[in-house]
């Protein structure tokens, strides 16, 4: 047993292994944060930090709104905990019926999580058992693309296309492979909104049916706009490209919209915004604007049906977490529904959208920056790396930002901005007034 006055008391000796974090590097130099309040952080110290990054991507509209901080703190008062396997509590009913009448037209079942990584599990563990409930049980590959990020269980991991997430965790899960990604920088640099060129590298997805025999294959699973990799937008068309070759080979498409949900695009789903409509959606964080971990799978009505066959006596699906539909996470998904709907947040973006693009391009004369990208509340900065120190250029300009007050993440090379969806005018020309500044400053 470890005495309590033995433990350490500086955060180098701490025993908390950070999640995907340089932990020696962090704890060495910290960079804390104390609390928050609509568009801004504050450090233990007091300053004040504005957040380009919504948390990480999923502060939809705002930090610590008081509608969801009383829903939450009522919710845990009133029931903190009931069994999700037999039984049931109002809420869950309650808030399934809410994000159904938000999701896309057609999207009318809702299966609970407790996270993007455990949606995108269970998006494509139901997309196997559905083709199996069929008896098309053959269908039991599953397709990702590279550059894609569908988070960190061993199913998300495996079809998601970041090598360094990857490479030293052994061989996954069998039976995936990856189409190409769509970064493509000699053909799109510096476009606004969707790039022109790319829809052909949506056929990707035809070659590997005629490599593998498309009647072995379960899902396709992308990122409408890939974020986490560094912000890659889908060429015009190429979504729809997409949906045409799954459906010519009765091939599941997954939308996976754990960021791209609850308005970034300046519609509730990514889905709304382009017009092109998949089989199942995984979501998460904004969900309950990051508040209470939660996530969801949006299904069309014929997959749930097609679970609801066998004897009435029995599982129809054996899957689902402790905490699926938690009682005090839907109470905050309640709340966050209502904060969205008054402000109409989920529509803000289209409003704001072009002034946020100006800003965004306006950073093109700053030095090393070598592509900006940028859709609905959406933007990256791509630097070219530092000759021998890759991702260099994109930490420092990470770690002096939030000395100079603003949170700005890094990914690689790549500045990612995605800020609360409430953010004004003022605090655009604010976040990219900052980076200018530093960019001027890293050589
Ligand atoms: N799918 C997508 C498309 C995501 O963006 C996940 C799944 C996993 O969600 P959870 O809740 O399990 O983390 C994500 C998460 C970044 C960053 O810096 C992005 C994510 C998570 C952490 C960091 O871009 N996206
Ligand atoms: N491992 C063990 C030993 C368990 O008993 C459980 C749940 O009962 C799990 C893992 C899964 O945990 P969760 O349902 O929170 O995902």
């Amino acid at each position: 047993m470890n005495v309590r006055a033995n433990l350490p008391t500086t955060l180098e000796a701490s025993a908390f292994f950070m999640p995907f974090s340089m932990n020696r590097q962090f704890k060495k130099a910290p960079r804390l944060l104390a609390r928050a309040e609509g568009m801004y952080y504050y450090t233990p110290e007091g300053r004040k930090i504005l957040d380009g990054t919504a948390g990480l991507w999923c502060v939809n509209a705002g930090h610590c709104r008081k509608q969801i901080v009383d829903a939450v703190a009522k919710g845990v008062a009133t029931l903190d905990f009931a069994p999700p396997f037999q039984m049931g509590h109002p809420l869950a009913f309650e808030f399934a019926d809410r994000v159904v009448e938000v999701a896309p037209q057609g999207m009318t079942k809702v299966f609970f999580t407790n996270s993007g990584s455990e949606s995108v599990d269970t998006a494509l563990k139901l997309a196997l058992a559905y083709h199996r409930v069929r008896g098309e049980g053959h269908r039991v590959r599953l397709i990702g693309r590279e550059k894609g990020y569908h988070g960190v269980n061993f199913g998300g991991t495996a079809v998601g296309g970041i090598v360094g997430n990857r490479k030293i965790f052994g061989a996954l899960v069998a039976g995936v492979d990856h189409i190409r990604h769509t970064h493509d920088l000699a053909k799109n640099a510096f476009s606004r909104g969707q790039p022109k060129h790319g829809v052909e590298l949506a056929d990707d997805l035809e070659r590997l049916c005629q490599l593998h025999d498309p009647s072995t294959i379960a899902a396709m699973i992308v990122e409408p706009v890939a974020c986490s990799a560094g912000v890659y937008v889908p060429p015009v068309g190429y979504l729809q490209r997409l949906r045409e070759i799954c459906d010519k080979h009765g091939i599941l498409l997954i939308f996976d919209e754990v960021i791209t949900a609850w308005g970034r695009l300046g519609k509730p789903f990514a889905t709304d915004y382009f017009g092109v409509m998949p089989d199942l959606i995984t979501t998460a964080k904004g969900i309950t604007n990051g508040t209470v971990p939660m996530g969801a799978v949006l299904m069309k009505e014929s997959m749930y049906q097609a679970f609801m066959n066998g004897p009435e006596n029995a599982i129809e699906l054996p899957h689902g977490y402790t905490y699926s539909a938690h009682p005090v996470a839907c109470a905050a998904g309640l709340g966050t529904m209502q904060v969205y709907e008054e402000e109409g947040l989920l529509s803000r973006v289209g409003e704001i959208a072009k002034y946020w693009e100006d800003a965004a391009h306006s950073m093109r004369d700053c030095p090393n920056v070598i592509d900006i990208r940028n859709i609905g509340l959406i933007a990256a900065i791509e630097l070219a790396p530092r000759p021998g120190a890759p991702g260099a250029r994109g930490l420092e300009t990470h770690i002096k930002a939030f000395e100079k007050g603003s949170y700005i993440r890094s990914t690689g090379d790549v500045l990612a901005f995605a800020p609360p969806l409430i953010i004004q005018k003022a605090e655009i020309d604010q976040l990219f007034a900052t980076a200018r500044e530093i960019l001027r400053t890293v050589a």
